[in-house]
């Protein structure tokens, strides 16, 4: 059986503690790996590494050289692609033509975007009046935070965690990360990479756990951690903020949603079936900016539904490899069960069933796996825990509107504010709407679509700060102000 070791100071080491957890491939029930649990003696490893690197040679080296192995990374990244496709699979089950498209090419260039913004930012400068007459000169530097700690979810295990990795190195930080339980392949598989391309000892650092009472608490809790920055839940951002509040570490968090899409009367109805198809059920619905609230204008809903059913119907299920498999299962037995309690509970609370609502059947060498079914409902009232709480799987509530007042309202009323989703080809509306939606990320007329250098985040209970461009910069680098008295 494959092992998976914390990867400290450019080595992969086992847990002092002996601990093993197992790593299973959600889409038949298999365990794949046994992985090393890190506890507090890990986390001490990794973080005095991290340390240690920041006073060595990666704290002193050049930005031009810095940036030049964070590209090496990225090329190291593709030149292993099917290693990494393969690891990333089997660790979610996800469809490989999903991963292939997304995860790993999104892995490796968030390495080289990251790098050649750095290279290329500038700072503030100004000159200031002074009662003598000669001026004084303003000036910004900005430098490394220093030892980040970087705790990242399951749903695009690479992605997100080069997401954050990709900045912090290139401003000259050291990482201590802490991937999902559910996924640890790529991340371990990194190490391998970091190592080829030149990366010094400790620069990046895995160690592997869980969250509570283990390395992910730990991580948080130590005070050689000097910012850390999270995505996953809501309610474990709650948990890792107390954490941070110790020695005043900064944070930054990109968390839970519960995402509206609203497709407007004067909408182009073949791109927003098509964009919602993508939007709810999308990496069997495991995507944080994914839609979970479909407002449909009246004149259109009944054609939307049905439209939207028979492409909910013709997704396919299976395993990773087989070409044409579009829809993977969820991550594990455990988050089925939340999902189809979810299922149960929108039919107690009076919902219409337009397509799914349970487990498929499939066959039977993937029998053991975590597969439902995709699901519509509507007729749902919007006080329903269906409506008001994230489900993060492959299901959706459809609901008609009549104004746009309405749909706004709608829209808005949540707790959380990702992302939303318009669809109209009324240019003066989109302007209109758009900012009227409390989310972090709106778009019009698309779903997902990313430039790297605009600023990722939600607002209300979906994050603090912004991560992409030179947002992220506010968190992976400090900014110290040198004013010279001329
Ligand atoms: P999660 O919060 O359960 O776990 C995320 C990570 O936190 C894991 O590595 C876990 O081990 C760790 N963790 C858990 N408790 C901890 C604690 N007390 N201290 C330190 N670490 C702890 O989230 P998940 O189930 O892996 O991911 C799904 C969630 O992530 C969804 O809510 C989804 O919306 C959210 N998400 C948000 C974004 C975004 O960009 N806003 C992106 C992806 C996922
Ligand atoms: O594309 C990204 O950079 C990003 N952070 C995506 C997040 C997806 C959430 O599941």
């Amino acid at each position: 059986m494959k092992e998976i070791r914390h990867f400290i100071n450019g080595e992969y080491v086992a847990s002092s503690t002996g601990r093993v957890f197992n790593d299973v491939n959600p889409a038949n029930g298999e365990v794949i790996a046994r992985v090393h649990e890190g506890g507090q003696a890990e986390i001490d490893q990794a973080v005095a590494a991290a340390r240690a690197a920041m006073a060595g040679e990666w704290g002193k080296m050049p930005v031009a050289r810095r940036t030049e192995l964070l590209h090496k990374v990225a090329d190291g990244i593709n030149a292993r692609f099917d290693e990494f496709l393969e690891a990333e699979c089997l660790d979610t089950g996800k469809p490989k033509s999903l991963a292939s498209h997304i995860d790993i090419p999104r892995g490796a260039a968030n390495f080289k975007v990251f790098a050649d913004l750095v290279k290329n930012v500038p700072t503030e400068s100004f000159h200031m009046d002074t009662p003598d007459g000669a001026g004084a000169l303003n000036y910004a530097v900005r430098k490394p935070r220093g030892v980040i700690g970087v705790i990242s979810p399951w749903n695009l295990p690479l992605l997100l965690m080069t997401w954050k990795v990709g900045p912090a190195l290139a401003c000259g930080n050291a990482v201590v990360v802490k991937p999902s339980e559910e996924t640890p392949h790529t991340a371990a598989l990194l190490g391998e990479v970091m190592n080829e391309a030149g990366i010094p000892k400790g620069v990046y650092n895995v160690v592997h756990g869980f969250g509570p009472d283990s390395a992910g608490e730990f991580l948080t809790r130590h005070p050689g951690v000097d910012g850390i920055t999270f995505t996953g839940e809501t309610r474990t951002g709650t948990a890792i903020m107390k954490a941070a509040a110790e020695g005043i570490r900064n944070v930054s968090f990109e968390l839970g949603g519960k995402n509206a899409a609203i497709v407007f009367e004067d909408a182009d109805l073949d791109k927003a079936v098509e964009g919602t198809m993508r939007s709810a059920f999308a990496n069997c619905g495991q995507v944080c900016l994914g839609t979970e609230r479909v407002y449909v204008h009246r004149s259109l809903f009944d054609e939307f539904v049905a439209r939207l059913k028979a492409g909910a119907e013709e997704l396919r299920m299976g395993w990773w490899e087989d070409a044409g498999n579009n829809f993977g299962p969820l991550i594990s037995e455990e988050h089925r069960a939340k999902v189809l309690s979810y299922y149960e509970r929108a039919v107690a609370d009076g919902a219409t069933v337009v397509t799914g609502g349970g487990v498929p059947d499939m066959p039977a060498e993937l029998g053991r796996g975590a597969w439902v079914q995709p699901t519509i409902w509507t007729g749902l009232s919007e006080d329903s825990a269906v409506i008001r709480e994230e489900i993060f799987g492959p299901c959706c509530h459809i609901a008609p509107f009549d104004t746009e007042e309405e749909a706004v309202r709608l829209a808005n009323d949540t707790p959380y504010g990702l992302a939303c989703a318009i669809w109209t080809e009324n240019l003066t509306r989109a302007h209109r709407v758009a900012p009227q939606i409390d989310v972090g990320l709106c778009w019009v007329n698309s779903w997902f679509l990313r430039d790297l250098r605009t600023p990722f985040g939600g607002s209300k209970q979906s994050g603090i700060g912004r991560e992409g461009g030179v947002h992220g910069l506010e968190f992976y680098a400090e900014l110290s102000n040198v004013c010279i008295k001329l």
